[in-house]
């Protein structure tokens, strides 16, 4: 998988973090995926298993800027350029009756380039971030990215 994606993309990923959410109780509050490890531009690819989860982003800025994504199995949630320096994003807790999750993030630790930043322009109206479904990236007119 980690091999697969470091080809489709360029990005020399060598991380993967793991989170389970057992089911709509588990969530992951606000935060930036900003650590000093991961560069001025991380890029974060989050695959995401089990369950459909609603997954937001709000802007640092003003909070009510905020946009919404349902994350369902198999699709991988892209986030580049600098997302993590404007944005926040979070996995509510549901009330809803929801089967479990498995959320892995893969992450380029270590200095790396420029490789993150990209084009600022997003269908998805997120500037660097978009969400690839299971069908794959043609679906989603996702380029791959080169330095
Ligand atoms: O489960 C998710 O989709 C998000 C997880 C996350 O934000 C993280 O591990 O940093
Ligand atoms: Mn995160």
């Amino acid at each position: 998988m980690l091999q697969r994606l470091r080809e489709a993309s360029g990005v020399p990923f060598n991380t993967a973090l793991a989170n389970l959410y057992r089911d709509g109780r588990d969530s992951v509050a606000w935060h930036s995926d900003d650590e000093p490890e991961l560069g001025a531009h991380p890029v974060i690819a989050s695959l995401s298993l089990g369950a459909t989860r609603r997954f937001l982003m709000r802007r640092k800025a003003d909070h009510r800027h905020r946009r919404a994504f349902q994350l369902s199995h198999g699709s991988l949630l892209w986030m580049a350029g600098s997302t993590q320096e404007h944005w926040q994003h979070c996995l509510p807790k549901t009330a809803r009756p929801v089967a479990a999750r498995i959320n892995l993030t893969f992450r380029a630790i270590g200095p790396y380039g420029v490789v993150g930043s990209g084009t600022p322009s997003s269908r998805l109206g997120l500037p660097e971030s978009r969400v690839i479904p299971a069908g794959g990236p043609a679906s989603a007119g996702v380029r791959s990215r080169s330095r």
